[in-house]
């Protein structure tokens, strides 16, 4: 497996190739640990400063819980908390517990938080997603994911396109680790190629109601590549490419924290689970 280093940018043809070829792309070194470490700070502050008991949403990938929850649903323009399915749930656990009980944090800490905003607008990431063939990168959405110690829960094989949908499609995963990723943490598994193959489905408003509907019924290759990745690294995810990470058992939690990028040139149709009605899209550069 080829990974790439900061060193490397801009991107070359050998790491355009990659991509072109594998449909992701790992850049070790892309962050400092001290940049890693702020926004991790940030994560734990906004679970401090935010009043969790409020509401129970889980963020669950095998059982899709989150399809009919209002407030994941409007969650696109905002900051919000969910859940692990394995939390304990009581109030008291959650006042004691919060830090170990969040499975993410989303969607628009891009925004919307000014610690997140700054590590999320770097010419260097403009920079890649001109590489890689946008024309017009914005930023749709963000999610800080915790993958907690013990807890973290399984996400399912999935197309980013299936959630984010433009026409032609465009959406590209921006994957930070913010702390090593491993097997054993429940790293990221990727079917390497797979994004040459069709979509397979769309989460789509029919109706005012979200439905997860087949557009194409050949199976997901299986993954074949794991990529433990060190703390700082990023990794480039293709809106196609099917890819999974496993439950954290670990005593270790695997923070992450992720962007993804559609192109304004393509048209977003407004069936599209998120809607930023009042919050225009930016580019990395911010404008
Ligand atoms: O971090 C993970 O385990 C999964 C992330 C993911 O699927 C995504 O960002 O699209």
């Amino acid at each position: 497996m080829n990974y790439f280093n900061k060193i490397d940018l801009p991107m070359n043809n050998e790491m355009v190739n990659f991509w072109n070829e594998n449909g992701y792309l790992v850049i070790e070194d892309f962050n400092s640990a001290e940049e890693c470490d702020k926004i991790i700070d940030r994560s734990s502050y906004l679970i401090d400063n935010n009043n969790l008991n409020n509401q129970k949403s889980i963020f669950d990938t095998i059982n899709q819980s989150h399809n009919d929850d209002k407030y994941f649903l409007d969650s696109g323009d905002k900051i919000r908390f969910f859940f692990e399915e394995k939390a304990d749930l009581e109030k008291n656990n959650i006042d004691k517990n919060k830090h170990f009980i969040v499975n993410k944090i989303g969607h628009a800490l891009h925004d919307l938080d000014e610690v997140f905003h700054e590590f999320s607008h770097k010419k260097e990431l403009q920079d890649i997603a001109i590489k890689i063939g946008f024309k017009k990168p914005k930023l749709l959405q963000s999610m800080y994911i915790f993958k907690q110690p013990k807890i973290g829960g399984e996400v399912v094989c999935h197309q980013d396109s299936t959630f984010l949908y433009t026409e032609p499609e465009s959406t590209v995963g921006f994957w930070f680790a913010l702390e090593d990723a491993n097997k054993s943490n429940g790293c990221l598994q990727v079917a390497s190629g797979g994004h040459k193959g069709p979509l397979r489905k769309l989460f789509k408003k029919v109706d005012g109601k979200m439905k997860m509907l087949d557009i194409n019924n050949e199976e997901f290759p299986e993954t074949d590549t794991f990529v433990e990745v060190k703390k700082g690294s990023l990794v480039l995810l293709h809106g196609r490419l099917p890819h999974y990470s496993c439950e954290n058992t670990s005593p270790n939690s695997r923070h992450a924290y992720t962007i993804h990028v559609i192109d304004q040139n393509n048209d977003y149709p407004d069936w599209n689970w998120l809607q930023r009605p009042d919050l225009p899209l930016k580019s990395f550069m911010n404008d």
